[in-house]
């Protein structure tokens, strides 16, 4: 199967918008080439930009951004291709999943694994932030503003009941209430530190595919413990390690029914050294790869 790969060229959504650099930095610290040693063979697509100058405001811009990057998901993903969504700040994530969903429509629901150290289920009424990053799980499940829930003239491209989040640490109580009220299974960090993460991995996958046509995983960088993966715009500590990241993400893979890895909210701009791109290379390469896993230290040159 071809592996496509989309960068979503977008910081506007997140407060340190140095994210928009994320995937022409991965791309160029060789993740073709990552994955070509894992054995995929992999077509890059033109990459979709944020452009904040035709917009009026950020969640505008995001909003423009999201239709035109769900286009390109869309169109891979009928066309039968895996794909790998390289951000961009997390907000991308309303175009990835609803791009993923709509290319599903008539054959079955849509199953989501959500890996960060947030919840991201804020609406524009309990943002205290307002930056819409912190808004696209909200939006998926049909919470929020239309111009991100409406995407193809349709709302809900999630159900509560396939989706779970891991990982958490960091929230507001209101997107915690909104979660909650809607049934979603969250797995906090506490209970990640207590079971190990490929263990609630195992778990989410189960819950996400069970009567779904399709699933993927949203990942943002922020989930991994930040003294492995320190380059994103807000860290926070005690995340989840990276290893064990890897040995999770690898039971994606063989899987007909895993359409897309998605990797967020890496800033190049905070990564001396390069530590933290090869983290995310370790990742796609974890769950997109064939054969054994490669480790994260012999990734990028
Ligand atoms: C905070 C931070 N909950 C906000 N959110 C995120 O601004 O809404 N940081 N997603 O990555
Ligand atoms: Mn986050
Ligand atoms: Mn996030
Ligand atoms: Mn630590």
């Amino acid at each position: 199967k071809t592996l496509d790969i989309a960068s979503a060229v977008i910081g506007e959504g997140a407060k340190d918008g140095g994210c928009k650099y994320g995937a022409s930095a991965l791309l160029k610290s060789g993740m073709v080439q990552s994955l070509a040693r894992a054995g995929r063979s992999v077509q890059t697509l033109a990459a979709v930009t944020a452009d904040p100058m035709s917009a009026r405001d950020r969640m505008d811009v995001v909003a423009r951004f999201s239709r035109e990057h769900a286009e390109t998901v869309l169109r891979a993903v009928r066309g039968g291709r895996q794909l790998l969504v390289l951000g961009g700040d997390h907000s991308c994530a309303i175009g990835t999943w609803s791009g993923a969903a709509q290319a599903l429509a008539l054959k079955g629901r849509l199953g989501l694994i959500w890996v960060d150290a947030h919840l991201d289920a804020h609406t524009p009424q309990t943002s205290e932030s307002q930056a819409p990053h912190g808004m696209p799980l909200a939006a998926l499940l049909g919470h929020g503003s239309a111009a991100f829930t409406e995407i193809f003239g349709w709302s809900g491209k999630l159900n509560p009941e396939n989706v779970v989040v891991i990982g958490v640490r960091s929230y507001e109580p209101a997107e915690r209430a909104l979660l909650e009220a809607l049934g979603v299974r969250i797995i906090y960090m506490e209970e990640v530190a207590r079971r190990g993460f490929a263990p609630c991995f195992a778990e989410a996958k189960a819950a996400v595919t069970s009567g779904c046509a399709a699933w993927g995983v949203s990942f943002d960088v922020d989930g991994l413990d930040p003294e492995e993966a320190p380059a994103t715009g807000t860290p926070v500590d005690n995340g989840i390690p990276l290893d064990q990241a890897m040995a999770a993400l690898s039971l994606c893979r063989d899987d007909p029914r895993f359409i897309a890895l998605e990797i967020a909210e890496y800033n190049p701009l905070k990564d001396f050294g390069g530590k933290t791109a090869r983290a995310v290379h370790a990742l796609a390469v974890a769950g997109l790869g064939l054969g054994v896993p490669v480790p994260a230290e012999d990734l990028v040159s």
